[in-house]
């Protein structure tokens, strides 16, 4: 592998002036590729190593969103050849991707840190959807990235549906750029291509089965990252499970991202699924689909739970949580309907797209 300068990691003067005030002369610094639990993939000017997070960083760090992401940059000490290199500072963040964390109407979940674009991606065939479009803006914005906007699967629909949708997006007064392209017939991959800049970090999200990953290996001009087909309607299954930052030939970096559905209450859901497997395998028995394992009749949570199957206190905090994620998502749509300063926001999101 060709030596690699930091510039061409996406290093600045931002980290610049943070390394500087940390006093040491030679500090070796790396940037996060990948995150896998409690191992990590960096890359820095001798190309891509392992790494783990120092025990002192461990035991300092208070929340999750202190953790090292992908993008973030480091500082690593590397003991030797063939061992993981020991992080023992993640760097200020220029700029940030992040969500409402499950249960937690306060802490983030880190997405991605230091990107300088978010490419949102909707696909035009089915997944389009103006208000959740909306919402990632709000995302990018809250983050201090500036989003692009980018429609797929251009080859399943006709030039009118495609140009409505355009007009859709340009009548909510949002006026930045967007992109369209096709992976099956190619259309709209050069122009995609020649906007991506050298040195700078670009981060696709969007929904699962949208062909984010299809577009990254078209753009790497080799399949790096697994894609896999989707039902008729266009709804994807996860295909991608991590998050990751992957190095162009024209020197820009870009990150492929899990399938999103809302962030936000996605995100408590998720979390919900993971730890309370449990109950929500009774939860399927249910007399009804809706039903909110708290009244209902014939509700086989409550059964369960009445049987002792279900430990009592896991089951409280089930219910608080998932109110917890409810209102969230109540609190959110009364904002976005009532909440004048909201209104502002989304103008000042739409001033800045512009500028
Ligand atoms: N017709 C058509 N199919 C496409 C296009 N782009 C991607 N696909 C197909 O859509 C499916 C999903 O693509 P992926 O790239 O895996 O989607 P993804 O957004 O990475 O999905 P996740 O990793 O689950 O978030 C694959 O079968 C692709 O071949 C396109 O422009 N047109
Ligand atoms: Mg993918
Ligand atoms: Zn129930």
């Amino acid at each position: 592998m060709k030596k690699l300068t930091l510039d061409s990691l996406g290093w600045d003067s931002w980290f610049e002036a943070q390394a500087r005030t940390l006093g040491e002369a030679e500090i070796p610094v790396a940037r996060v590729a990948t995150v896998d639990r409690d191992q990590l993939l960096l890359v820095g000017e001798d190309g891509f190593f392992r790494a783990k997070l120092s025990g002192k960083y461990m035991y300092e760090s208070e929340s999750a969103s202190e953790r090292p992401c992908v993008g973030d940059w480091v500082c690593v000490e590397k003991p030797g050849l063939d061992q993981f290199g020991l992080i023992h500072k993640v760097f200020e963040r220029r700029t940030c991707l992040r969500r409402k964390a499950a249960g937690d109407l306060v802490e983030y979940q880190m997405i991605a840190a230091n990107v300088d674009f978010v490419i949102i991606v909707q696909s035009c065939h089915y997944d389009f959807n103006l208000k959740r479009l909306e919402r990632y803006l709000v995302m990018v914005k809250d983050g201090g990235a500036t989003p692009l906007i980018l429609l797929t699967k251009t080859d399943l629909v006709t030039g009118e549906v495609l140009a409505d949708q355009i007009a859709q997006i340009r009548n909510a007064g949002i006026t930045g750029s967007v992109a369209t392209l096709s992976n099956v017939t190619n259309d709209g991959v050069d122009e995609l291509k020649s906007i991506l800049s050298p040195g700078k970090t670009y981060c696709f999200v969007g929904s699962s089965g949208v062909g984010k990953s299809t577009i990254i290996n078209s753009l790497v001009g080799r399949n790096v990252l697994d894609t896999k087909v989707v039902s008729g309607t266009g709804e994807g299954r996860h295909t991608t499970v991590r998050r990751e930052l992957i190095l162009l030939e024209n020197g820009a970096l870009v990150i492929d991202n899990p399938g999103m559905r809302e962030f936000g209450v996605f995100g408590a859901e998720e979390g919900i699924g993971a730890s309370y497997s449990d109950i929500l395998a009774k939860a399927t028995q249910c007399r009804f689909r809706d039903c909110t394992h708290s009244k209902e009749p014939g509700c086989a949570v409550l059964k369960a739970l009445e049987r002792s199957e279900i430990d009592a206190e896991h089951y409280d905090n089930f219910i608080k949580l998932r109110r917890e994620s409810e209102y969230y998502r109540l609190s959110y749509a009364e904002k976005r309907k009532k909440d004048r300063e909201f209104g502002r926001f989304i103008k000042s999101v739409k001033k800045e797209i512009e500028d």
